[in-house]
């Protein structure tokens, strides 16, 4: 196989092989994967690139899970263990319409003794204080996890979070998704066969969803493209995804940190994006999130296949235990300028990818 017979499919949009994704993740060459990624990116997207103005919650850190990348997650009686009120979550919420959020996007750690009410009414209180701002909110393992504590079926409790505000999910819990890789990962959490099976229900019940895996450990270029598969048969299936997000993971403060695959890093990070780009031809969008990557690998992924950027965050707890060192925020003005610097064409969107401005 070459670069080249990989060049004819893509311009002949021929759908790539397993084979076809796992060339490329080798191919050392990455300015020609992240070369034919932009001609796919550009011929879909053209020279726009999607940006949005949101508010990240994460409501509690408590969790009965321990998998073993995160650095987030806190018994109830450990050192730094929070868990908001409905106040504190009115607060954040209020400020994120004030700065001009369309979207809260709100996830936390499956606390043992919250129950099922206090989530419906966390989603009520965001949509109180503006039904404006869209909620997208709750991992397919957070819904696994609610209609465990509620008893109900998982359709009835999308049904129910759906009727006190829940507008789409967030793409979180995938990792990847290949057991013998969560096993050794994440163990407590649900299989990756519940997690596409949950999203097959969410997207069902008429919500959107997002797509992410978390790559950099101990998986390897098979288990990646075998994840991709199965998000895109999923995506074939039901077009419920709106857009696919690499995780790119940070080694600090977490058991499994000194597993770093020793060849992560930008090029990796770049390459992963591109042949996300390439190989998930059913995906309209595919976003670097600037919070794992750092705002310079995030702008210089806008060449390399990706149209979205995420977005003005406010306070992120997840990536920045685990030693991120991207800021807490970007405002609108600075991603605006980071994507005119790439030579693209910055609009802002709300959580469904409907356009609100062009810049
Ligand atoms: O599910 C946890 C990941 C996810 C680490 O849908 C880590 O728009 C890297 O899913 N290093 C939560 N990653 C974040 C997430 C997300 C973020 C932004 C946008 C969207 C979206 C979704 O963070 C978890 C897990 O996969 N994570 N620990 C770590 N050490
Ligand atoms: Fe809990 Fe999520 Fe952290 Fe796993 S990744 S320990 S489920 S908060």
């Amino acid at each position: 196989m070459t670069i080249e017979h990989i060049k004819e499919k893509v311009h002949n949009n021929i759908r790539l092989t397993d084979d076809d994704a796992l060339f490329l993740f080798r191919c050392p060459d990455l300015l020609a994967v992240g070369e034919l990624a932009a001609y796919a990116n550009v011929r879909k997207n053209g020279r726009r690139v999607f940006f949005n103005v949101n508010r990240h919650i994460n409501h509690t850190n408590i969790c009965v899970n321990r998998c073993k990348f995160c650095a987030f997650s806190r018994t109830a009686d450990e050192p730094g263990a929070y868990a908001y009120d409905l106040e504190e979550i009115r607060n954040r919420a209020t400020e994120a319409l004030r700065q001009g959020a369309t979207e809260i996007h709100m996830v936390g750690g499956l606390h043992p003794d919250l129950p099922f009410e206090f989530y419906l009414a966390m989603l009520r209180t965001v949509r109180e204080v503006s039904p404006l701002l869209h909620i997208k909110a709750f991992t397919a393992v957070e819904i696994a996890y609610l209609a465990g504590i509620s008893g109900l079926s998982v359709a009835v409790t999308l049904a129910q979070l759906k009727e006190a505000g829940l507008g789409s999910l967030p793409g979180g819990g995938a990792e990847i998704l290949r057991k013998e890789v969560r096993d050794r990962l994440c163990p407590e959490k649900i299989s990756g066969e519940e997690w596409l099976a949950i999203m097959e229900e969410v997207h069902r019940a008429g919500l959107k969803s997002n797509a992410t895996m978390l790559y950099g450990h101990v998986e390897t270029f098979e288990d990646r493209v075998d994840h991709m598969r199965r998000l895109r048969e999923l995506q074939d299936r039901t077009g419920g995804f709106q857009v696919f997000i690499p995780l790119s993971f940070q080694a600090e403060n977490n058991p499994l940190g000194h597993l770093k695959n020793p060849m992560s890093g930008g090029v990796d990070d770049l390459k992963t994006l591109a042949v996300a780009r390439l190989y998930l031809d059913n995906f309209a969008n595919v976003k670097a999130y600037w919070v794992m990557l750092g705002e310079k690998i995030a702008q210089t992924a806008l060449c390399f296949g990706v149209n979205d950027l995420d977005g003005t965050v406010v306070e992120e707890r997840i990536g920045h235990d685990a030693g991120a060192d991207s800021p807490q925020t970007m405002s609108r003005d600075g991603i605006v300028r980071l994507i005119r610097a790439a030579g693209r064409i910055p609009v802002e969107r709300d959580t469904l990818y409907n356009e609100l401005r062009t810049y």
